[in-house]
């Protein structure tokens, strides 16, 4: 235990262990599911925060997490530097990554790791970073002890709810359709109504109020990572290019629409 935890302090601050046996049955259908370990049984799971800080955001026309080098580029880097470390620690097991693009759902994993609660926007809160954190993790066969803590979850103080620009958040089951993140990424016409919410908010791409509302995110810590604090570029414009950012996966097209509607073209 002490050699796992001494790897993975060489590499990243914020880290976690959940039995795999809590997550199996409610792993997300995806691709990816073909990749985790026969015989899994640990899920370790690990935080990249990315927070800038207030200034940083000035300009912003993006939410913030795609304002820094895309984070799926960046997790993974980490965590193949930190699965190989393992894999040559404990070369008769497996160790597959995971970030963003996973079977397991990683707010659900991170809280019963302990790195965090759930919050009622459904995103993981860390004690630290707040919100502002990415989550990566890695599938292993190894037998890692878990605490196994239960799932805490926030106290409801309903300031997410009151900022949920759609009011998604405020409905008994949460519908990603109604999600204006969820909005901005998809392909196709944008309704109306919803143009004119992302041209209030000036935000092209993403959602962050129902985050920025959060009492949880008032004090939390600037990120240390080199990798977002170099690459951060809160003012995207068509100029900018989809090479290496959080919306590259969506292609120029829908970027380029999203800008058009935050502008006055609209
Ligand atoms: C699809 C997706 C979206 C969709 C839908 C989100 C949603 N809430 O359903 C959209 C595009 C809307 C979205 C938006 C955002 N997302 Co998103 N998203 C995901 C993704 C890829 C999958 C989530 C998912 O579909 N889960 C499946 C559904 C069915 O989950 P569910 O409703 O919670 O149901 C599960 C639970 O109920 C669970 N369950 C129930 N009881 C129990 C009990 C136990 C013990 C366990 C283990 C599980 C469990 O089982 C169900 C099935 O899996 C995750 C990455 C991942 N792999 O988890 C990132 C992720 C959640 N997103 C992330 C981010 C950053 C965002 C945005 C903040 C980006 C932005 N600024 O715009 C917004 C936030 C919007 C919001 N308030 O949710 C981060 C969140 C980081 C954090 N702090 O928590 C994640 C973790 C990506 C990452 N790798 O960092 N997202």
């Amino acid at each position: 235990m002490e050699d796992i935890k001494n790897i993975l302090g060489k590499y990243c601050e914020v880290y976690g262990f959940c039995s795999f046996e809590e997550i199996k049955e409610h792993l997300i259908d995806c691709r990816a599911k073909s990749r985790i370990p026969q015989n899994a049984k640990t899920v370790i799971t690990i935080l990249f925060p990315y927070y800038l800080g207030e200034e940083a955001y000035e300009n912003l026309n993006v939410s913030r997490y795609a304002a820094v080098r895309d984070y799926h580029d960046v997790s993974s880097e980490y965590l193949l530097r930190i699965s190989d470390a393992l894999k040559e620690k404990y070369p008769e097991n497996e160790f597959v990554f995971f970030a963003d693009n996973s079977p397991i759902p990683e707010v659900y994993a991170a809280a019963k790791s302990g790195v965090g609660m759930k919050g009622k926007n459904g995103l993981l809160i860390n004690e630290k970073y707040g919100s502002w954190i990415f989550i990566g993790e890695i599938v292993t066969d190894l037998y890692i002890p878990c605490e196994n803590s239960e799932v805490r979850e926030c106290p409801d103080c309903g300031k997410c709810k009151e900022a949920c620009p759609t009011g998604v958040l405020k409905e008994e089951k949460f519908d990603p359709d109604k999600c204006l993140s969820h909005i901005t990424q998809k392909k196709g016409e944008i309704p109306e109504e919803y143009k004119t919410m992302m041209k209030n908010l000036g935000c092209a791409w993403g959602c962050d109020e129902c985050q920025k509302a959060c009492p949880y995110n008032i004090n939390a810590e600037k990120t240390t990572l080199e990798e977002f604090i170099m690459s951060a570029n809160p003012e995207i414009s068509d100029d900018t290019g989809i090479e290496g950012r959080a919306f590259a996966w969506r292609g120029e097209k829908v970027i380029k629409r999203n800008l058009k509607v935050v502008s006055d073209e609209f």
